[in-house]
């Protein structure tokens, strides 16, 4: 099939070619479609000031992933039960280093929505400014309601495949959705008992066998000191700012916490059942509460409720029109379960309510159109690209500290962890400035990852 594509750069069917050509090819990936869709609307103008980039087809080489695995994954429940689920890899470029992303074990995993992640992956990972190329994996497993025997046993098989395909210098996965530090743990053992090796080829590990500090709390603490990059542009702080974070788990858990020492005020939470309002605010004493709800009992967020009483919960309806947890007033929002989260109607009930900030610490949580809606409301919008950079950013830390055989303490790694996410804030809104898009983050989030990655493509040649 012939899916060449326009010259690019000759004018405003520049985006609608490429995404008609990409169309033809993955037809039934809506995620992967939309993802590019709110990347090529920044590149033309850089394209045409690059002519070379053009001649170079680089965009069309961008949007073609390197390498796609899929596997089977067979294993045994405890009841004897034998399941097969689908695994995945996706290697999407290694132009400035070895593919690094998560992986993520839900059963709504399918190539689509590990294109997009892989591909977001890409521009987030130059924008850290660490050497490290952008990938993603996964599994439609779902780790809900299953036991650690058989998490073990389903991880074990995973990597009993996967381990051929990755490597501390080729692709170096870490958690994501469903994948914390104990499918790191099971993981990580499978790998070194199969290649005999004890190598950093999977972040996220724990302190006391290779993990960087830090590390669990950097996508959290990364989304909030992003945040607070951008109230500095206005002279603001984020002390006294009530703040609607979704999801409970990861980073929901560390944005809350960051939010709290920082003097801000983080007032609701969720899960795929429902979500709490907690008008007096999430205190650290309520915190502690929720990650050992969420991470040691794997309970639902109901359960906030019956402890503490000054809040309320409520279910969600999947197929609902909007998510009432946008509607809570507030002046900053932190959306951070996972993707299409923030619909049009939720961004405008979020602008109704006084939102003024929103950091995307999900990956492409808010929908192209809800994200106008923000914009054009004025709302400071830190795009999951740039926002939710801090945790690959630290997982780089940790291949650095592998390699050297050191570990650095907390101070070290918090540290650049706030210097890389005052950089990325910067980088954004220089690219966004210097290409005449004003302060839209959105724009300079594409523009400085696309560059970086795309010198590299052109210095190594045509592979
Ligand atoms: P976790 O598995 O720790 O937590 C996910 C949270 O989001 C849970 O509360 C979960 O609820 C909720 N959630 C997941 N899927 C859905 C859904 N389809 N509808 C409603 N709620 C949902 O994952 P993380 O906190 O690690 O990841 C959250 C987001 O942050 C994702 O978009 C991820 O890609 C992104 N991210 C994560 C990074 C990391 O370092 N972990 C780095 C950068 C981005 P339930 O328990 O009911 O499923
Ligand atoms: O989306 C992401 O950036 C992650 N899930 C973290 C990836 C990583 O390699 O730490």
């Amino acid at each position: 099939m012939d899916t060449s594509v326009a010259t690019p750069g000759t004018g405003s069917s520049f985006m609608q070619d490429h995404l008609d050509a990409l169309s033809i090819r993955d037809p039934h990936q809506p995620e992967f479609l939309q993802a590019v869709q709110e990347v090529i609307v920044s590149l033309e103008p850089v394209i045409e000031r690059y002519p070379h980039y053009g001649r170079q087809r680089v965009l069309e080489r961008l949007l073609e992933p390197e390498r796609v695995i899929q596997f089977r994954v067979p294993w045994q429940a405890d009841d004897g039960s034998v399941h097969v689920n689908r695994g995945f890899r996706v290697g999407f470029n290694s132009a400035i280093g070895p593919y690094k992303g998560g992986l993520r074990f839900h059963p709504s995993v399918n190539l689509s929505i590990l294109k997009f992640l892989a591909f977001e992956q890409v521009f987030k990972n130059s924008l850290t400014g660490q050497p490290i190329g952008g990938g993603k994996g996964g599994s439609d497993f779902d780790p809900r309601g299953r036991s650690h025997s058989e998490v073990m046993r389903f991880c074990q098989s995973f990597m009993t495949e996967l381990f051929r395909h990755v490597g501390h210098n080729t692709d170096v996965p870490a958690g994501d959705i469903g994948v914390g530090g104990r499918e790191i743990g099971y993981l990580f053992g499978q790998y070194k008992r199969i290649t005999n090796t004890f190598t950093g080829v999977l972040t996220g590990r724990a302190p006391g066998w290779g993990g960087s500090l830090l590390r669990p709390e950097a996508t959290g603490y990364g989304a909030v000191y992003f945040a607070a990059e951008m109230a500095g542009t206005q002279g603001q702080t984020l002390e006294g700012k009530r703040c609607l974070v979704s999801g409970s788990g990861n980073v929901a858990q560390y944005a809350c916490r960051k939010l709290i020492e920082l003097g801000g005020i983080p007032i609701t939470l969720s899960d795929s059942s429902g979500w709490i309002h907690d008008p007096d605010g999430i205190t650290e004493e309520k915190l502690q509460f929720v990650m050992e709800l969420k991470n040691e009992r794997r309970g639902r967020i109901a359960e906030y409720v019956e402890r503490f009483t000054s809040a309320t919960w409520a279910p969600v309806e999947s197929e609902a029109e909007h998510h009432p947890l946008w509607c809570v007033p507030a002046e900053a929002a932190f959306p951070s379960a996972t993707q299409n989260e923030i619909n049009a109607l939720d961004a405008a009930h979020l602008v109704e309510g006084g939102v003024r900030l929103v950091s995307e610490g999900a990956n492409m949580p808010t929908t192209p159109d809800a994200q106008d809606t923000l914009v054009d409301a004025g709302v400071l919008l830190g795009p999951g690209k740039a926002a939710n950079a801090g945790g690959v950013a630290v997982s780089a830390l940790e291949m650095a500290q592998a390699s050297q055989r050191l570990r650095w303490t907390t101070e070290e790694v918090d540290r650049h962890l706030k210097r890389i996410m005052h950089d990325i804030h910067a980088v954004c809104l220089d690219a966004a400035e210097s290409y005449s898009f004003g302060s839209d983050y959105r724009h300079g989030a594409n523009i400085a990852g696309f560059r970086k990655v795309a010198n590299a493509m052109i210095d190594q040649g045509l592979v």
